[in-house]
């Protein structure tokens, strides 16, 4: 995702967005402050300073096993109110099952400990994301997230919070599974169906743009279904292992089918590159396959850059018309250029949909995933499902070697905490 000009008019919705961004940054700067005193606290060479150490109130007779390369006391116990107040820790969560994997971390289905809630807890590894030095792109996600986001097909951030050498994202747990793991089962959906995830989709794009995000990811993993049968994007730069070609940035990562041409080129790109991905993935639901694909990838790049886009008649002209427009090759030319979300909510293709009800969740979904309860993760890959939940997860004590410490100093400011309001309910 990605974050571009501010707007300009004061309005009382503008308002309570400045209300509401100013308690975020608070607390996101007190939270700050706990990384910064929990990284003064995980150096063995600053905890021994007297004044650090008054200012941590460290008891002069603990912290023995420091010296040994263990994690030092005043991490694994924190004394400082400051720290302790409000964290939530990895051992706040059971850790039931792994349902997704990717290069920098793992998703799992987990259970906080208290409330007995499900939330999708996404692990990364500090070292990996410094390795990959993608960890820039990491806490720009992060922020992104903490923009008070809130739209019923985006997945929710709940709290993030770091160990010495893990960042965790607890978010909105759904099992319904991925969309492309039930158009793969069923090859295209009616126009009726596709049509309802597109809006949802659109709608999901639209409002990311009216905060001026572009959300630039859309692509088939990060599209889910919740129990109910409605859209869940989510965009954590998680792409399964073994198909990110090497050497190459992570806007290559996943699925090469849905770039746009101007990021294929790396050229400058705006707003307008969901529309095409989202012409992609309309595309792929009608005809049952991406637009410009070839089993050959320096030919469907090529596809993609220079062959028009073929739209056989068994979609209605509705539909073609509508993919035409987004799967314009000129960014200035393509659909939503002028208007946004607008231009896509007049087209005709559109017409049965009323956008109210979209978004209140009142028109009934064309397909119920069938789950029977949270546990169930009938439509998640055996292939994490089945793997072990490492026992590490819960418990935050960890080795600290020199390279953790210049890890933790990367995601200082990571951590989250919701307003009180939005804490675990
Ligand atoms: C929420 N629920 C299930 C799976 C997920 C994967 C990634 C991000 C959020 C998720």
């Amino acid at each position: 995702m990605a974050v571009t000009g501010a707007g300009c008019d004061l309005t009382y919705c503008k308002m309570r967005g400045i209300v509401s961004f100013f308690t975020a940054f608070i607390k996101e700067r007190k939270m700050g402050l706990n990384d910064f005193i929990q990284k003064l606290g995980s150096s063995p060479h600053t905890c021994r300073h007297s004044d650090v150490r008054v200012f941590l109130k460290i008891d002069e007779n603990q912290n023995k096993e420091t010296e040994e390369g263990n994690r030092p006391h005043c991490l694994s116990t924190p004394r400082n109110s400051l720290v302790e107040e409000n964290r939530v820790m990895p051992s706040d969560f059971d850790y039931l099952k792994i349902i997704g994997k990717g290069s920098f971390g793992k998703v799992l289905l987990a259970r906080h400990k208290e409330s007995e809630q499900y939330y999708a807890v996404k692990v990364l590894q500090k070292k990996i994301i410094l390795k990959k030095k993608e960890q820039k792109h990491i806490m720009s996600e992060r922020s992104v997230l903490l923009q008070n986001l809130h739209h019923p097909f985006l997945v929710g951030l709940h709290f993030s919070f770091q160990t010495t050498d893990k960042l965790y994202f607890v978010l909105d747990y759904v099992n319904g599974g991925e969309l492309f793991y039930h158009l793969q089962r069923e090859r295209v959906f009616l126009e009726r169906r596709a049509r309802f995830y597109a809006a949802e989709m659109a709608s999901a794009l639209g409002y990311l743009h009216s905060l001026h995000i572009v959300y630039r990811d859309l692509k088939p993993e990060n599209i889910l279904l919740d129990s109910q049968g409605h859209i869940v994007l989510t965009d954590f730069g998680l792409c399964k292992e073994g198909l990110a070609p090497n050497g190459t940035t992570s806007t290559f990562c996943g699925t090469p089918e849905y770039l746009a041409p101007e990021l294929l080129q790396k050229q400058a790109y705006d707003r307008t590159v969901d529309w095409w991905c989202l012409g992609s993935v309309l595309y792929e639901m009608l005809y049952g396959l991406p637009p410009f694909y070839s089993r050959n990838t320096a030919e469907m790049y090529s596809n993609i850059l220079t062959k028009p886009v073929e739209l056989k008649p068994n979609v209605s002209n509705a539909g073609r018309s509508l993919l035409e427009g987004l799967l314009h090759k000129d960014r200035a030319q393509r659909m939503g250029a002028q208007n946004d979300f607008m231009e896509l909510k007049c087209h005709s293709f559109f017409s049965p949909i009323n956008w109210d009800d979209l978004m209140a969740k009142k028109t009934t979904p064309p397909f119920i995933p069938s789950v029977s309860g949270p546990t169930d993760l009938r439509h998640f890959d055996p292939e994490f499902t089945h793997l072990p939940v490492p026992g590490s997860l819960g418990n935050s004590d960890c080795l600290v070697t020199s390279s953790l410490r210049e890890a933790a100093s990367a995601f200082l400011g990571f951590s989250y905490m919701p307003p009180s309001d939005h804490a675990f309910m």
